[in-house]
């Protein structure tokens, strides 16, 4: 699941929909006009992001998936506190737990002593894990939690024995580069000595490679996208014509940002009956909608010497277009 896990939707006065007017007001008064990623994330937007990640184009997923499969012995071992401790396992927006099963597989297989705590924001997907969980690995133990993933962490400081933070998929390339300064040095403020965090990042490769897996031939990333305004005509009575706007994405190789936007084809007004409010759009002006940074490995290293946190291994596949970082305080 994305960082950004699928927000319920909502009836008009939840503090949700709230959340959601503030950040439009917001977003479409600023210049240039904005939008955040973890919008995309309604029913429907959860539902493409799955299909994303079965596009021929859209490496990350099993890429990554790749590297966990032939890499889950060392991983599980590096995770594996010494003599019995129990280990309590953490994920961030776990959403289908895909991946993360390769690695409890192995830890049952193993006979590690440990407890799974997935966390997402979604109540919908968090109970299809824990059902397929039951079903696939009835001896795992289980504690799915909702909620947004800043506010799972303080359960960390509960928990005896050693833990260990997963935040797998890049979900971390979703941040502006000083939010995810911000993010790791809170991810390592309840940890102690002997705890872990395991995190995904996608590495920068040739630019058209990167430019393709956000830019699909069938259009699915246009659709994933542009649902965003869907949502705003759905939820907030905005009258966005979604024809009038199409999908751009391009990747900078300078700095490894993806950036994806929507655009206006044409002078238009949008009407967003909730705030009571209309804003204007020039021909061809963008709303920022998407950064999805790509990183090198000198640039992890630096990331988490600034977080606090020391690089333990790197796994990563053949072609080094993905890894998964083991890090600790
Ligand atoms: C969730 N996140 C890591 C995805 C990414 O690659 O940035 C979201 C996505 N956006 C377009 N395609 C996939």
């Amino acid at each position: 699941s994305p960082t950004f896990a699928a927000l319920p939707t909502s009836p008009a006065t939840t503090p949700d929909t709230q959340a959601l007017q503030e950040h439009v007001r917001s977003g479409l008064t600023r210049t240039p006009k904005t939008l955040s990623s973890m919008y995309f994330y309604d029913e429907v937007g959860s539902r493409l992001f799955q299909q994303i990640m079965q596009l021929p184009e859209y490496y990350p997923t099993r890429t990554e998936f790749g590297l966990m499969t032939e890499h889950r012995h060392a991983i599980a071992a590096a995770l594996m506190p010494a003599n019995g401790v129990p280990l309590h396992l953490l994920e961030l927006g776990a959403g289908d737990g895909l991946k993360t099963k390769i690695l409890l597989r192995e830890l049952l297989s193993q006979q590690a002593n440990f407890t799974y705590a997935p966390v997402d924001i979604s109540p919908s997907a968090l109970d299809e894990l824990r059902q397929s969980l039951e079903q696939e690995l009835p001896e795992l133990r289980v504690q799915p939690l909702t909620a947004e993933y800043t506010a799972a962490l303080p359960t960390l400081r509960e928990q005896p024995g050693r833990k260990a933070v997963l935040f797998l998929g890049s979900n971390i390339g979703n941040f502006l580069p000083a939010d995810r300064l911000q993010f790791l040095r809170q991810l390592a403020q309840p940890l102690a000595p002997d705890d872990r965090l395991f995190v995904g990042f996608d590495l920068r490769k040739d630019p058209r490679v990167i430019q393709a897996a956000y830019d699909d031939a069938q259009g699915v990333t246009a659709a994933f996208n542009l649902n965003l305004l869907h949502r705003l005509n759905r939820e907030l009575g905005a009258d966005f014509q979604v024809d009038q706007w199409q999908h751009f994405a391009q990747y900078n190789p300078l700095d490894g940002a993806m950036r994806s936007f929507l655009v206006s084809r044409r002078a238009q007004q949008v009407h967003v009956a909730a705030l009571g409010q209309s804003f204007a759009f020039e021909a061809w002006e963008a709303i920022h909608t998407e950064n999805s940074y790509k990183f090198t490995l000198p640039q992890i290293e630096a990331l988490a010497a600034e977080a606090g946190l020391q690089v333990l291994e790197v796994f990563t596949d053949e072609q080094a277009w993905f890894a998964d970082v083991l890090l600790a305080p």
